[in-house]
């Protein structure tokens, strides 16, 4: 990502980011196209942004065509964040999303047994997390549709069933396919703007041989997170819901009226590294130009610590504005 980027550019950048619906997000980087700096260090930025703008005014067009307008590879969003999982017939997709949430999900001994998207909610401490099981891809077949509920998601597991030696096909076909087009991105350099976030999940380590497979992958591809799962043992599947957590990127913040103790049912959902003024921003849209301070209660050096506006929140904070 080149540097000298404009504050105005990383605003809309922090839009489309936030943006849950394809008119958000056309708005969101049409504004970005039109305030990058031109010139070389940003031509592969631009070219980037135009082809997102062109594929989103396709995808808006095809909605439009499609009679009676109900896309069934369109997945409402739930919850604090949805991580939609991605892998070859049979690796094990539907039995973990049966086995992490109460979605009536099939679960078969045959390929291709999941037709359309199911979605379901798990419980994370106090929040819920959506997952939603697919349809099979393989490196030459991705339905249709598919690709538009990956490039939707929050998140993405890229599922693999370890107890096979064909794992590691299924792996990198899995990674080139998407990376192809452009979902998710492996580069170092960052150029596909916004790229879904994902990690590896070695299904059915359970059976024999996983291990070693898991071994091998491993060595093989260092760079990548890659957590070892058995829908069939709960044991792997607790630290697999620390792991999603983590893989949303957000943080969890009470908020706190004055002389009245912190509101800990409902926490607001933000993106990590986001300011006390962005929390003032989800509470009410008037209240970011009104804020002049906050009180933290967490993350700051003691309870109730007067802090300013652009302070970056952590996990778990109550947040008293001060208006
Ligand atoms: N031993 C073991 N078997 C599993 C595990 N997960 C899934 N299976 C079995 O693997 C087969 C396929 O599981 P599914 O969850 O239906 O696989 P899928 O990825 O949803 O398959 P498609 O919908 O066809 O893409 C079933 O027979 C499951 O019982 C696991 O963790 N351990
Ligand atoms: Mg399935």
């Amino acid at each position: 990502m080149p540097a000298n980027l404009t504050q105005q550019y990383h605003h809309a950048e922090e839009r489309y980011r936030q943006a849950k619906t394809t008119e958000e997000k056309l708005k969101a980087l049409q504004e970005m196209m039109a305030v990058i700096p031109k010139h070389k260090g940003t031509e592969k930025l631009q070219a980037d942004i135009k082809r997102r703008i062109a594929r989103l005014k396709e995808e808006g067009q095809k909605k439009k065509q499609s009679k009676g307008g109900y896309n069934p590879f369109g997945v409402e969003k739930q919850g604090a964040g949805q991580i939609v999982l991605a892998g070859y017939p049979n690796c094990g997709k539907s039995a973990l999303v049966g086995a992490l949430t109460r979605a009536k999900v099939k679960v078969a001994d045959y390929p291709f047994s999941t037709p359309l998207p199911v979605s379901g909610m798990m419980p994370y401490e106090d929040i819920y997390i959506q997952l939603v099981d697919t349809p099979p891809l393989t490196s030459d077949n991705v339905p249709p549709g598919l690709l538009g509920t990956f490039r939707e998601a929050d998140a993405l597991l890229l599922v693999i069933d370890c107890s096979t030696p064909e794992c590691l096909d299924q792996l990198e076909g899995l990674l080139e396919v998407l990376q192809e087009r452009e979902v998710i991105d492996l580069s170092e350099e960052g150029e596909i703007i916004a790229p879904v976030p994902f990690m590896v999940l070695a299904a059915k380590i359970d059976k024999a041989g996983s291990e070693d497979n898991l071994e091998v992958l491993r060595q093989l591809r260092p760079e990548l997170e890659i957590a070892p799962v058995s829908a069939y043992r709960s044991d792997t599947l607790e630290p697999l819901k620390e792991k999603l957590f983590a893989l949303l990127n957000i943080i969890r913040i009470y908020g706190k009226a004055p002389g009245r103790p912190a509101e800990m049912e409902q926490p607001f959902i933000l993106r990590k590294g986001s300011t006390v003024l962005d929390f003032a921003g989800m509470v009410h849209k008037d209240f970011p130009q009104r804020l002049k301070s906050a009180l933290v209660w967490g993350s700051s050096r003691f309870d109730g610590q007067a802090v300013p506006r652009d302070y970056v929140l952590e996990d778990r904070d109550v947040v008293e504005l001060q208006l």
